[in-house]
């Protein structure tokens, strides 16, 4: 009987399941009867972002975190596919950092051209899951949005690719319930144009942190401050941006720091991170992890150490991700289909374990990236995904980490060259700091000349920087 594979969720993660099966059976192969369900009206995932917050017209929970004016956070040649490069797509060089929709046109690109939307259930969302032991089945209950109708479907195979930045992690912190302000998560955060002129308080010391709070930047915010719990972020921060520990609490508009300082606030965003939530999921079946490199349970980051019919994708923290995920959907492919055989409960145990040992002992940022590196190398060379230097892409993202040390308002005029087509970026036609429009059309058809230079740094062909 031919295999039934189930995948939950279209965005990036489950397009790459589609493709990775896509391209066995243009390589010849027969291929299982797949099925993917996704909630929402199109795929992206993330990327397929809204105004929309809270719940949608549905009245489920807005999936996606992203907002206007969200550039790239890191080089764009650091997730290209090798199978669709950015030239194939665009038909000429790019810059590094793109906006959301021009990466998203990118992903859908390559999408379309493996005519894969047929598999894809839209407006679908996973509502439970069983698995029977004897039959070695799933059966998963799907309802359709637009109707109300719950189905039920049978699998062989089930993949989880729902993603794990969408359900917020929103601390308590006292007096906050008295806060005259707006109050929100970053998941809830659409543009910083209406914190222009405002006392900004970020909690959190990561990516969403430092992202938002320089998008108000740029948006005209009058003083942005951020506190973390763990340790500052540090980097060189304009001047009207400033790190302190942890809010005590609150009184009124005032917010209290662990070192007894203390500033008055117009607005609070609290980007402190995301949850792992599967609530189609059996708690059997569902990864309880932080958003870290390597969850525990999954062999290769992937299989379900309990049940190697479960599959997660993109489940882990990401420097690498759509290539990533191609690399985890070609492993999760061959164990299916049985191209990759498992080795044994044990055997899986101690990789795992060797994996988190490494983990435990990551001393910084550069270590992180060499670890996905390796990571990411060791899911390409079990399969037939077409092999890149990722030495290459590790030393780039490392460079990376540095150009935000140096100027965290310009890392993103930087240009890097692909590791795919050897092709060096362009440099985009307005600096990060000034580019107002972040639509796809103003991104390609702006002024072809630069207008806005300045003394814009570029990253040269064999990886040097130079002013100009
Ligand atoms: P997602 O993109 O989250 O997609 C999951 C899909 O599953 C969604 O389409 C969702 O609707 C669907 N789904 C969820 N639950 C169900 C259900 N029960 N039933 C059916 N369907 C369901 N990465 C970068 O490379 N560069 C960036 O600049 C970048 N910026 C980011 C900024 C923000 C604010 C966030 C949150 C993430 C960012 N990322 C960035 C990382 C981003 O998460 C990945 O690029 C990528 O989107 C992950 O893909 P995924 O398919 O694993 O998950
Ligand atoms: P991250 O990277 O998971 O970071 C979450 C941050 O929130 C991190 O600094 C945490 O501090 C902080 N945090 C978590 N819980 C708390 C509490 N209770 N109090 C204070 N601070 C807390 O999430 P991001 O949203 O920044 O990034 C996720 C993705 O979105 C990423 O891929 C980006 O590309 C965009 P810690 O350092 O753990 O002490």
């Amino acid at each position: 009987m031919t295999l039934r594979v189930g995948i939950i969720g279209a965005g990036p993660s489950g397009m790459a399941q589609l493709r990775a099966f896509e391209s066995a059976r243009r390589n010849g192969a027969d291929i299982p009867e797949i099925t993917c369900f996704e909630k929402q009206s199109d795929w992206g995932g993330q990327w397929n972002s809204s105004w929309r917050t809270g719940l949608d017209q549905h009245g489920e929970p807005v999936h996606s975190s992203m907002y206007r004016h969200l550039w790239s956070n890191g080089p764009k040649e650091c997730l290209e596919f090798t199978d669709y490069s950015f030239d194939e797509h665009f038909g000429r060089p790019i810059s590094s950092f793109p906006p959301r929709e021009v990466l998203f046109d990118y992903i859908k690109g390559r999408a379309e051209k493996s005519d894969v939307r047929k598999y894809v259930q839209f407006n679908t969302v996973a509502r439970h899951t069983s698995y029977d032991e004897d039959t070695q089945e799933f059966t998963l209950t799907v309802e359709d949005l637009a109707t109300g109708t719950t189905t039920d479907h049978i699998f062989d195979k089930l993949v989880v690719a729902t993603g794990h930045f969408s359900t917020p992690t929103v601390p308590e912190f006292k007096g906050i319930n008295s806060f005259p302000g707006e109050v929100l998560h970053a998941h809830d955060f659409r543009g910083a144009e209406r914190f222009g002129g405002k006392n900004l308080l970020m909690i959190g010391s990561s990516y969403s942190a430092e992202d938002i709070g320089m998008q108000a930047h740029k948006m005209g915010a009058r003083s942005i401050t951020f506190s973390y719990r763990s340790a500052p972020m540090g980097f060189d921060w304009p001047e009207n941006t400033v790190e302190r520990p942890l809010v005590t609490h609150f009184e009124g508009s005032t917010a209290h720091f662990a070192d007894g300082t203390r500033g008055e606030f117009d607005a609070v965003v609290l980007c402190t991170g995301y949850q792992h939530k599967y609530p189609f999921l059996p708690s059997e079946m569902s990864l309880k992890s932080n958003n870290v490199l390597y969850p525990g349970n999954l062999y290769k980051g992937v299989v379900w150490q309990q049940n190697t019919n479960l599959f997660y994708l993109g489940a882990q923290d990401q420097y690498y991700t759509f290539n990533m995920f191609d690399g985890q959907a070609w492993f999760a492919r061959d164990v299916m289909t049985g191209e990759i055989e498992l080795p044994s409960l044990e055997a899986r145990d101690a990789d795992i374990q060797r994996w988190l040992e490494r983990q435990a002992a990551l001393p910084d940022h550069n270590a992180e990236a060499d670890f996905q590196s390796d990571y990411l190398r060791e899911l390409i060379e079990a399969t037939d995904y077409p092999p890149f230097d990722l030495d290459a892409v590790s030393q780039l993202l490392k460079d990376w980490m540095g150009h935000k040390e140096s100027d965290i308002l310009g890392y993103r005029d930087m240009v890097h060259r692909s590791v795919v087509t050897g092709t060096l970026a362009s440099r985009h036609h307005t600096r990060w700091l000034n580019a107002m429009d972040d639509s796809l059309e103003r991104y390609l058809n702006g002024p072809s000349q630069d207008v806005d230079t300045g003394t814009l740094a570029t990253l040269t062909g064999d990886g040097t920087v130079a002013s100009n």
